[in-house]
């Protein structure tokens, strides 16, 4: 009896932490802005076979239409009802699309956006995805309803200025966005009603949009109305997936670990970090990278973490991370950052899938950064795949890159191995293993690696998955001859497409 109690207890305290995917696999895609039919083709042509775990998808419920500027991607963050229609699709795309990728073992996280309706300042209308009515001035939004009652005016009647004061983050308007009064059980209940659909059509878990601006002890009062996950695809009493967005580089009021007990957390110094180190600002070397984690840098615990190099607001300019931020439009140096993130055992980790918009910077800052998805007249353009595997209509497809898609298997690899076989040159070129069934070697100093490293791997002739791939028995990019003594010789130009090398126990001939 002692057993399973201790058994289930353990279960329990890992619930909502845990993000639910099949086979133990370690990372998921936020698929922005994509229609949820071609998330469902994807989840089954590409994510499942690949060896991704989920898909993150854009906030699925009831939105304002913005015409000026003319249907901006944030749009998606102003809320109107939780009636599930979007330019992404409507509800039965959405439970088609949950119900496929399930099918094949992928997972769907929602972005729930359940801080705040829409911005104070738009007109009165129906100017909504699904044609809901809605009054700001009035705080009417009678598709769910909300009145003036579920919001927050009476404790403050203003927007957020000062950062250094937890009352002011968590109940004065975000950027004017209308705050709800989550200590309300109406307004709670309301918005687990929401959350608790989309749990019994079949999603894992939530992105819990701007975390900080909602009490830690709210957000637990919703969680706890939550239902266990549906049984058709989860074992029974599977709690959701929690992951919160909380912005915290240091030096404000909020702190992560203030939530730490409803789940997870978004580490944005991760990719800061990373950004810096990678670009080679301020003095930053790659051998200093030799203990990232929680330890040496203050980050959040590994396993209340949820990691990521870039996400769809410091990508551009958004958000938190500055201009360290590495995108898809650095792509080399993206790859790396990438890369490294998917090698290292440190935290849950997201790969971004974006999409190409015109920037026009003026002063520095991109004054396009309103730009929504590709579209035709508002319509939302179909994610067309070409020939080569890469996708057109100006999506960019990060994780479909070989370099991304290859490392995204080799942490499922890796999983559970420990991070060993450290060596750097005190400079820009390090490597490391995961116990015995991966290294990655990189070259990011502006002069050749020529080095014989202890891989921790067993004797054999490896496929370089960042090179190439391993195809029917032969290796169509770099190959690594590892030795008896688990060594090898590594040389990288430090003018490769791609200046890093990785192998792991699948890639081995
Ligand atoms: C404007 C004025 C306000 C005025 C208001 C009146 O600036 O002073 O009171 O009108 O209506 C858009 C516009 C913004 C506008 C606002 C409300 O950009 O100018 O205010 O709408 O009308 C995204 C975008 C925001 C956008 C918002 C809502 O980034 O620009 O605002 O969606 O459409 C902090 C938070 C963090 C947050 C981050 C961006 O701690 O949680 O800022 N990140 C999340 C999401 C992000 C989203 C929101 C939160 C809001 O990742 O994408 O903001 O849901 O760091
Ligand atoms: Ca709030």
């Amino acid at each position: 009896m002692k057993f399973v109690l201790l058994f289930s207890l353990i279960g329990f305290c890992w619930a909502q932490y845990d993000p639910h995917t099949t086979n133990g696999r370690t990372a998921i895609v936020h698929l922005f802005e994509w229609r949820w039919v071609d998330i469902a083709k994807e989840c089954e042509r590409y994510l499942a076979p690949k060896g991704f775990g989920g898909v993150q998808v854009s906030p699925p419920n009831e939105n304002i239409i913005i015409n000026n500027p003319s249907r901006p991607w944030w749009e998606r963050y102003q809320p109107i009802s939780y009636k599930l229609c979007t330019r992404s699709g409507n509800e039965n795309e959405f439970r088609d699309m949950v119900t496929r990728c399930n099918n094949v073992g992928v997972r769907i996280y929602v972005d729930a956006v359940i801080n705040h309706m829409c911005g104070s300042g738009n007109p009165a209308g129906t100017s909504s995805t699904c044609g809901s009515y809605f009054n700001p001035q009035n705080r009417e939004f009678s598709a769910v309803p909300y009145s003036a009652w579920d919001f927050n005016d009476n404790k403050c009647n203003g927007e957020i200025y000062n950062y250094n004061d937890a009352n002011q983050v968590r109940n004065c308007r975000l950027s004017g966005l209308l705050d709800l009064a989550l200590d309300k059980d109406y307004v709670r209940t309301k918005v687990a009603d929401y959350m608790n659909y989309l749990i019994d059509i079949g999603v894992a878990g939530f992105r819990l949009d701007a975390a900080k601006h909602m009490w830690p002890g709210d957000i637990k009062a919703v969680l706890d109305k939550l239902h266990n996950l549906n049984t058709q695809w989860f074992s029974q009493g599977s709690r959701p997936f929690i992951f919160q967005e909380v912005i915290d580089l240091g030096g404000e009021a909020i702190k992560g670990s203030e939530y730490f007990g409803n789940g997870r957390v978004t580490e944005f110094k991760y990719g800061a970090k990373l950004g810096t180190v990678i670009r080679k600002w301020d003095g930053e070397k790659m051998a200093y990278l030799k203990r990232t984690g929680e330890g040496c840098w203050g980050f959040v615990p590994t396993d209340r973490a949820l990691v990521f190099v870039d996400n769809h607001d410091n990508q551009r300019g958004h958000g938190a991370g500055g201009s360290s931020i590495l995108t898809f439009w650095d792509a080399r140096m993206y790859k790396m950052a990438v890369g490294f993130m998917l090698a290292h055992p440190y935290g849950f980790t997201r790969v971004m899938s974006s999409y190409r918009w015109n920037r026009n910077f003026q002063n520095g800052q991109d004054v396009n950064d309103w730009i929504g998805p590709p579209n035709n007249n508002g319509v939302t353009k179909e994610v067309t795949i070409n020939p080569d595997t890469t996708c057109g209509n100006d999506w960019v497809c990060e994780h479909r890159w070989r370099q991304i898609r290859n490392m995204v298997a080799f942490r499922n690899v890796v999983n559970g191995q420990p991070f060993a076989n450290w060596w750097d040159n005190g400079s820009n070129q390090v490597a490391f293993g995961r116990g015995n069934r991966g290294f990655i070697v990189f070259n990011n100093d502006d002069w050749a690696l020529s080095a014989t490293l202890q891989t921790g791997l067993p004797a054999g002739t490896y496929c370089d998955v960042i090179s190439g791939d391993k195809v029917d028995g032969n290796c169509t990019g770099l190959r690594v001859n590892v030795g008896s003594d688990g060594k090898a010789q590594f040389s990288i130009s430090n003018s490769a497409e791609d200046p890093f090398i990785a192998i792991h126990a699948e890639s081995k001939l």
